[in-house]
């Protein structure tokens, strides 16, 4: 590691917020000295609360996350926001930097946000929130937010970072609630119903929480039963039962659940996994892109297979 980066390294520790945006460019510009660099940071992190923020567009995150965030600063904690959307590269956490600075959170050095930008691959997106955390979670921030938009695979595998998924809704009709039962009890370990000042709120409530109690009948090893709160994100209502409720969730967590531990196996699990798939990844577009090349033509004329191939190449990476 260059001295420069250990220098960097020991800023980050000591929260110097520039430093760690510098880092988070650095992994999505997927330089290669990172990984010296993140393997140093992981050991040294691992005191933050991270909470994933999910939910549908448009269903209010962006203005509960900074509603939150007013909520935590006025307790005097510290707390890093990565908004991740996929959808729009920039405007995800423009929109949520724009509300920060409007509340007035920006400027009091307790406060940092960042926006991830996929950047074309959506695959290495997760990999690289991943790596972003491991650098936010070195430094002193009580808790870490994720903001990402809960739609499609990629977006689902983002909420795996995370010790703690919220899951957004707003209120629905009837049909709209039938149709987003399906799934979404996986996720959640806290469902909210935000945009409580439209009529139909107290019936989402009521539907989600038969959902729930569903659920909990039919899984009878689940011990944490997710909560329904209800918010009004644009002045704050139900935002202190959101907190407590989060509070709640990673205490039930910390007191040692069999069932917390074996998630957080399954996020490492998953991290691996991830981590591993990238090294090949790379490996396949820079040391080994001209070996696979020349061993493309036997396997189009059918003297070899793509298993095959794949194979030598997973013995190569070995090697
Ligand atoms: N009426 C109402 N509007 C809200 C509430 N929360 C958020 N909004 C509005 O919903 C829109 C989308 O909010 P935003 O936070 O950007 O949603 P995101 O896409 O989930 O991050 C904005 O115009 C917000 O002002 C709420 O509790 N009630
Ligand atoms: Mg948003």
């Amino acid at each position: 590691m260059e001295q420069d980066d250990r220098k960097l390294l020991d800023a980050v520790a000591a929260g110097h917020i520039r430093s760690a945006a510098r880092l988070i460019t650095r992994v999505e510009r997927d330089d290669p000295a990172m990984v010296a660099m993140l393997q140093a940071l992981y050991r040294m992190g691992g005191r933050s609360k991270v909470v994933g923020v999910t939910g549908p567009p448009g269903a209010g995150k962006s203005t509960l996350i900074s509603s939150l965030v007013g909520h935590w600063r006025r307790h005097g904690l510290k707390v890093a926001v990565l908004a991740v959307d996929p959808s729009s590269p920039f405007s995800g956490g423009a929109v949520l930097g724009d509300r920060l600075r409007m509340m007035d959170h920006s400027g009091d050095g307790g406060v940092f946000i960042r926006s991830m930008a996929s950047r074309g691959h959506l695959g290495g997106l997760s990999r690289a929130t991943g790596d972003a955390l491991t650098v936010l979670d070195a430094m002193p921030w009580d808790i870490v937010l994720i903001e990402t938009v809960g739609v499609g695979q990629n977006e689902t595998d983002i909420m795996r970072h995370a010790a703690v998924v919220v899951l957004l809704q707003t209120p629905m009709g009837g049909d709209d609630v039938q149709a987003a039962k399906a799934g979404i009890n996986e996720i959640g370990d806290i469902f909210v119903v935000n945009k409580a000042d439209h009529k139909e709120a107290d019936r989402t409530v009521q539907m989600l929480a038969e959902m729930i109690a569903l659920g909990q009948r039919l899984h009878a090893e689940r011990i944490w039963k997710p909560p329904v709160v209800k918010t009004q994100a644009t002045t704050g209502d139900g935002v202190a039962d959101l907190a407590a409720q989060i509070d709640r969730c990673f205490a039930a967590n910390a007191n040692g659940m069999p069932a917390a531990l074996h998630r957080a196996r399954t996020r490492m699990r998953f991290r691996v996994g991830e981590i591993l798939r990238d090294m090949l990844d790379r490996r396949m577009r820079a040391e080994d892109g001209q070996w696979l090349e020349d061993l493309l033509d036997p396997v189009l004329a059918r003297e070899s297979d793509p298993y095959a191939l794949a194979q030598r190449m997973l013995e190569r990476a070995g090697g």
